[in-house]
């Protein structure tokens, strides 16, 4: 049994990490599809670095911890004898502490800074901005940016996240408003026979997609579902 599951803002959610499109489609404030782009970061450097510094902080802070939806998606895949992939649109890091292993983040991490001129990685636990020195020759300014997917560029993995999504038997969406693409569209990407599963807080554009759509929080409703899949034996 291949399993593919893909997460959204919503898993985060009781987490304490605010969702994107909760209240009015502002983040904090911020209109994510003015400020998450590359157009914004090449007009205003200092005020995009200003609004991952923001987020960054507040994800290293102790009381954002993985919750009851994080521990049950990492327990079904050290139990799970069949392929399990974990895609997620959240570039926090909350399935990676939860001990999900098989994660791959498709807009990015907020905890890794690339280089602009070499695309090289590194992991970046403090503030960014338009004078930070480069790892590698601190005479160099500026040439950081977040290693996140803006709005125009192309997610991570979608190759992986193709082949994942034809030979899924089972795909869960969770905690996901399904607006972004090509995220939202994986749902149309499975196979006819694979079961689909949605678990969200409110119904989405795609929800009639899905073979059950599950009402409620993240928290409860992922460790339950993931617990009667396992009672039907499909950890394997
Ligand atoms: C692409 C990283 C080309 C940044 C993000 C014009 C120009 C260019 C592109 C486009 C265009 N028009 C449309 C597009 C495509 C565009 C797009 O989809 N736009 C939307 C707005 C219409 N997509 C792109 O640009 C993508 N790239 O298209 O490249 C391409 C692609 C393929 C092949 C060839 C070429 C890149 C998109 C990535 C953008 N970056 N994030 C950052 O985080 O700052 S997206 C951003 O929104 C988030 O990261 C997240 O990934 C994404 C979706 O949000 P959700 O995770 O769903 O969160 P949201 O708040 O919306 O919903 C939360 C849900 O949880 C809600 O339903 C709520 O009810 C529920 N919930 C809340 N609490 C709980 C809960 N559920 C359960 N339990 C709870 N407790």
């Amino acid at each position: 049994m291949n399993v593919l599951v893909l997460t959204g803002a919503g898993i985060s959610a009781e987490s304490g990490i605010p969702t994107f499109r909760g209240a009015n489609g502002l983040w904090e404030g911020w209109r994510l599809e003015q400020v998450a782009t590359p157009d914004a970061f090449a007009r205003e450097p200092d005020l995009v670095h200003r609004f991952y510094n923001e987020r960054r902080r507040n994800l290293l802070d102790s009381q954002i911890r993985p919750n009851a939806a994080h521990s049950a998606l990492a327990e079904f895949e050290k139990r799970h004898q069949g392929n399990f992939f974990l895609v997620t649109q959240n570039i926090d890091d909350l399935h990676q502490r939860a001990g999900s292993r098989q994660v791959l983040a498709m807009h990015g991490e907020l905890l890794k800074a690339r280089c602009l001129d070499s695309g090289e990685l590194f992991d970046w636990r403090q503030d960014l901005s338009t004078t930070t020195p480069h790892p590698r020759d601190p005479s160099v300014l500026g040439r950081l940016r977040p290693h996140v997917v803006w709005f125009g560029e192309m997610p991570i993995g979608l190759e992986r996240i193709l082949t994942a999504a034809t030979e899924a038997d089972l795909f869960i969406a969770i905690g996901t408003s399904a607006v972004v693409y090509p995220a939202a569209g994986i749902v149309n990407m499975v196979k006819d026979n694979c079961r689909r599963i949605e678990i969200n807080l409110e119904s989405t554009p795609t929800s009639d997609l899905f073979d059950e759509s599950l009402r409620g929080p993240a928290s409860v409703l992922v460790p339950q579902t993931l617990a009667r899949l396992e009672s039907f034996g499909i950890d394997h």
